[in-house]
């Protein structure tokens, strides 16, 4: 396998730490097994984690008031997933790259399904995009795109969505992900029933595409880019439309795609329960959809959604794809990403810590104190030494960003790649 990281600086970096990290490790073990919980079984369980890179991710992101590149932007998909690779080098937690039509061009899909096995990357669900117009498209998205009130223009967005299918089938990949940014800014601009019928109807085609193993998630939004009112605007809306569609279809739930203190996790539990939970886009907010490093604002918000996960593990036709869905302003991307994708594993770690069956006596008995005791005791432990060990253990790095950057890799793709200027970037 390709190693974008020098092999022998990892395991230089992690001798280095080593020591520590078996001490911290067999200190937890000792605490963990005071409650009956083997370490090595939760590390286990984490090491077997896996959560998709968005292709988009590993580029500086932007507002639309401005986008300031960093050094060593990747020029094209083969630069992102060089970057990819790295993320899952060092943290052995990323297999996966969930790629964004037409943002990501692809011209040799024989090419490209090499290179990510050469560098041991596996594709995730297909992203569509008809919320932006692209150049030489016969048709504006202005007015919307799968809901629009033209059957030209809607024909055109079932089109592109076709493709991202059978694109995505000459790589392996096995969903798709469809988020449109269909709405009205306006009182009396559109007819909710008629728009979100001629949506459903448009997607009933996208449908009958797919093959077989495969698997369409919708992904709702409260706002943005139409302002008043959205067509996929919450997960109630959402979920008629998996019911709508038939089995291969369910709901993905973005977590900055809700208004501030709705309760995420209870929609995940419901969603679960019903069978149409599809999976996840992970980030953080403060105060919409931010796309804030994963944890980075709200880490008790992941672990009770974890919680709900974890809950339900084993349960039938249980298997939610996870993914990272950011936009990185100020910090390295791939820094950014390793560190979500370790916030996400730290929460998955908490959550397989929680006492369920003491917790269920408290539910039962209305012990509300202790029951919030028990939640509050499994993610305040600190299982990092688990996290690192699994690393460790997976051939990844005990420290992944200190790693990285001794390994000077964003200045050694600086060298290579051109710089990009953010002047004129934004819209105000
Ligand atoms: C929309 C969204 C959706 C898009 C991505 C770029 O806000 O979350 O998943 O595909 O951002
Ligand atoms: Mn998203
Ligand atoms: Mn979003």
């Amino acid at each position: 396998m390709d190693h974008m990281i020098d092999a022998g600086l990892v395991s230089a970096e992690n001798e280095r730490l080593s020591a520590d990290l078996d001490r911290d490790y067999a200190n937890l073990g000792e605490k963990l097994a005071r409650n009956g919980v083997s370490i090595d079984a939760v590390t286990e369980k984490v090491a077997a984690y896996g959560i998709a890179v968005p292709s988009w991710g590993v580029g500086t992101g932007g507002t639309r008031f401005a986008r300031f590149p960093g050094p060593g932007e990747p020029r094209h998909i083969f630069d992102k997933l060089e970057d990819c690779a790295v993320i899952q080098q060092l943290t052995r937690a990323t297999p996966s790259v969930s790629l964004h039509i037409p943002w990501d061009k692809v011209d040799d899909l024989g090419e490209l399904k090499q290179r990510g096995e050469a560098l041991g990357l596996g594709f995730d669900a297909m992203n569509s995009n008809t919320f932006q117009d692209q150049d030489g498209q016969a048709h504006s998205y202005k007015y919307g795109s799968l809901s629009h009130t033209d059957a030209a223009t809607r024909q055109q967005a079932v089109d592109h969505n076709i493709e991202c299918i059978e694109i995505g089938k000459a790589l392996d990949s096995k969903a798709l992900t469809v988020w449109i940014g269909d709405g009205s800014n306006f009182p009396g601009q559109s007819h909710f029933t008629r728009q979100f019928e001629r949506y459903l109807d448009a997607m009933k085609t996208v449908y009958a595409a797919l093959p077989d193993d495969w698997r369409v998630f919708t992904e709702h939004k409260i706002f943005e880019p139409a302002f008043y009112s959205t067509v996929v605007q919450d997960w109630g809306t959402n979920y008629l439309i998996a019911q709508e569609l038939g089995p291969k279809a369910f709901c993905l739930v973005d977590l900055g795609h809700h208004a501030p203190n709705v309760n995420i996790e209870v929609i995940v539990a419901r969603l679960i329960q019903f069978g149409k939970l599809g999976g996840f886009h992970f980030n953080d907010s403060k105060y919409g959809d931010d796309d804030l490093d994963t944890g980075s604002i709200d880490p008790f918000r992941l672990f009770l959604v974890f919680n709900e996960l974890v809950e339900a593990e084993g349960k039938a036709g249980f298997n939610p794809a996870h993914m990272l869905d950011q936009s990185h302003n100020v910090t390295d991307p791939i820094e950014s990403l390793m560190r979500s994708a370790t916030e996400v594993c730290r929460a998955y770690a908490q959550a397989l810590l929680v006492d369920r069956k003491t917790l269920s006596g408290f539910q039962q008995d209305n012990d509300a104190m202790m029951a919030s005791q028990t939640l509050k005791q499994a993610f305040r432990s600190d299982v990092e030494p688990i996290l690192a060990m699994a690393r460790r253990k997976s051939g990844g790095a005990i420290d992944p960003i200190a790693t990285y950057r001794k390994a000077g890799y964003r200045q050694k793709v600086a060298d290579i790649r051109p710089a990009v200027s953010g002047a004129g970037g934004g819209i105000v």
